[in-house]
C-alpha cells in the first residue's frame, strides 16, 4: 500500500489554526500548547499498540517495551506528586472521573460536589452528565458576599446528606480550598474526598498551589490544563484504593489506553518537575493577578475579587454585557474567552453575565507580567465595541503585535 505522507486538506486546516493561534491571544484557561517533545511521543508509533491491563498482566502480546513506558509514566507521576498510586491510563479526565464513581460509589448513591454554576464541573452531580444521571448530586455553593466555598454548608449537607464522596474542584473556582477542612468534613461524614485537580494539578506541580494528595483519598487530573502534557487523565490516590481504581479504569470504564498519550504523559512528568516550569507556573499567576487588578481598574468586577491561580471569572454585566456578547466582542479584536456564568447569575447559562479567563497560553506564547496593563486596555476596549465596529480591527493589529515581540 503506498503510504500517504500528506492531505492537503487537512494539512491546510492546520495550517490555518496554527495561524489563528500566533496572531490571537489565547485566554482559555484549560487550553495550553503541549512541548515539542509531548508531541513527538504522541506523534509516535505507539499510537497502534495495543496493551490492555497494567504493565506485566496484558491482555496482548508484545507488551514489553510500552511496560516500561506506562511504569516510567507512574513513576515519574508518583515522585512528581508524592502520590503512594498512580494511574496514567484515563482517556481524559472526565473518564478518570467517571472512574472515581465506579471504584467508590454504586448508582444512586449521594455525592456531595460544588454546584457547577459556582465553579464546579459538570461531572459533579450535574445532571446533563451521567454523573447527576445515575447518581444523586447534591451541591454546596460560594456564598454570596464573598463567592468563596462556604465551609460550613459544606459541612452541614455532609453531616444531613452522608455522601458517599465529597468533591472538591472544578473549572472555574480561582481561589484555594482548605484541603485540611475539607478532610475534616469528610472524615466526620465517613466519606471519601475526591479533588477534582483538572485545572490546579500543573500549578501543584510547579509549587505555586497547595497539594490535595496529602488530604485526599483520590485526586484526579487532565494531563493538558495548566500541564503542558498530551489530552488526558490521570488518577493519584492512596494504597489503599489501588485496586479499586485499577478496576475501575480498566476493564469497567475502558478497553485500551492510548500508549503514544501515556508516553506523552511521561514527558509530560519529567518537564513538570523543573525549575523552568515552576517559573511558568509562577508567572502564570503572577499574569493572572495582574491582570485581574488591572481589569478592576477599567471598570470590571472580578469574582470573588481576584485569584489565587491561574483562572479568574470577569463580571461585565456592569458594562450592560452577557458573558457570550463579551466573548464575541472580544474575539472580534482577535482575544479568545469563554462566556461563562456568575455564583447566583440572573442570566441563562446559554449566555451568562462572566467570563472565564487563563493565562497559561500567553505566558507560553512569551507574554509575563509587564503585558498585563496591555491585554486589560485591549479588552476594555474591545467589550465597549458592538462586532462588526472598527475599532476591533486596530486591536486585533496590536495583539498580533505583541504576540510577535
Ligand atoms: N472543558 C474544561 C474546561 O474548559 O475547563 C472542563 O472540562
Amino acid at each position: 500500500m503506498t503510504e500517504t505522507t500528506t492531505d492537503p486538506e487537512i494539512d491546510a486546516l492546520i495550517a490555518r489554526e496554527a495561524q489563528r493561534r500566533a496572531t490571537t491571544l489565547q485566554l482559555i484557561a484549560s487550553e495550553t500548547p503541549a512541548s515539542p517533545a509531548v508531541r513527538a511521543a504522541l506523534a509516535s508509533d505507539l499510537g497502534a499498540k495495543y496493551a490492555e491491563g497494567y504493565p506485566g498482566a496484558r491482555y496482548h502480546g508484545g507488551c514489553e517495551v510500552v511496560d516500561e513506558i506506562e511504569q516510567l509514566a507512574v513513576d515519574r507521576a508518583a515522585t512528581l506528586f508524592g502520590a503512594d498510586d498512580v494511574n496514567v491510563q484515563p482517556l481524559s479526565g472526565s473518564a478518570a472521573n467517571l472512574a472515581v464513581y465506579a471504584a467508590f460509589a454504586q448508582p444512586g448513591d449521594p455525592v456531595l460536589a460544588l454546584h457547577l454554576h459556582h465553579g464546579g464541573h459538570q461531572t459533579h452531580g450535574s445532571r446533563a452528565n451521567f454523573s447527576g444521571r445515575w447518581f444523586t448530586g447534591i451541591h454546596y455553593n460560594v456564598r454570596e458576599s464573598d463567592e468563596r466555598i462556604d465551609y460550613d454548608e459544606l459541612r452541614e449537607l455532609a453531616l444531613v446528606h452522608r455522601p458517599r464522596i465529597i468533591v472538591a474542584g472544578g473549572a472555574a473556582y480561582s481561589r484555594f480550598i482548605d484541603f485540611a477542612a475539607l478532610r475534616a468534613i469528610a472524615d466526620d461524614a465517613d466519606a471519601i474526598l475526591w479533588v477534582d485537580a483538572a485545572h490546579l494539578a500543573g500549578l501543584v506541580a510547579g509549587g505555586v498551589a497547595p497539594s490535595p494528595v496529602p488530604y485526599a483519598d483520590v485526586v484526579t487530573l487532565a494531563t493538558h490544563k495548566v500541564l503542558r502534557g498530551p489530552r488526558g487523565g490521570m488518577i493519584l490516590a492512596r494504597e489503599a484504593h489501588r485496586a479499586a481504581l485499577r478496576k475501575a479504569v480498566h476493564p469497567f470504564v475502558q478497553g485500551g489506553s492510548s500508549m503514544n498519550s501515556i508516553a506523552a504523559k511521561a514527558v509530560c512528568m519529567r518537564e513538570s518537575g523543573t525549575a523552568e516550569f515552576a517559573e511558568y507556573t509562577a508567572t502564570t499567576v503572577s499574569l493572572a493577578q495582574r491582570l485581574c487588578s488591572d481589569l478592576v481598574e477599567g471598570g470590571l468586577r472580578i469574582v470573588s475579587g481576584g485569584t489565587d491561580t491561574h483562572l479568574a471569572v470577569v463580571d461585565v454585566s456592569g458594562i450592560g454585557l452577557t458573558g457570550i456578547e463579551a466573548q464575541r466582542r472580544l474575539a472580534a479584536a482577535g482575544i479568545v474567552v469563554d462566556k461563562a456564568v456568575l455564583p447566583y447569575d440572573s442570566e441563562p447559562v446559554t449566555s451568562g453575565s462572566a467570563i472565564r479567563v487563563g493565562t497559561s497560553s500567553s505566558v507560553l506564547a512569551g507574554l509575563g507580567v509587564d503585558d498585563a496593563p496591555v491585554i486589560a486596555d485591549a479588552m476594555m476596549r474591545a467589550l465597549r465595541e458592538p462586532v462588526g465596529a472598527a475599532q476591533h480591527a486596530g486591536i486585533r493589529a496590536r495583539i498580533a503585535d505583541l504576540l510577535d515581540r
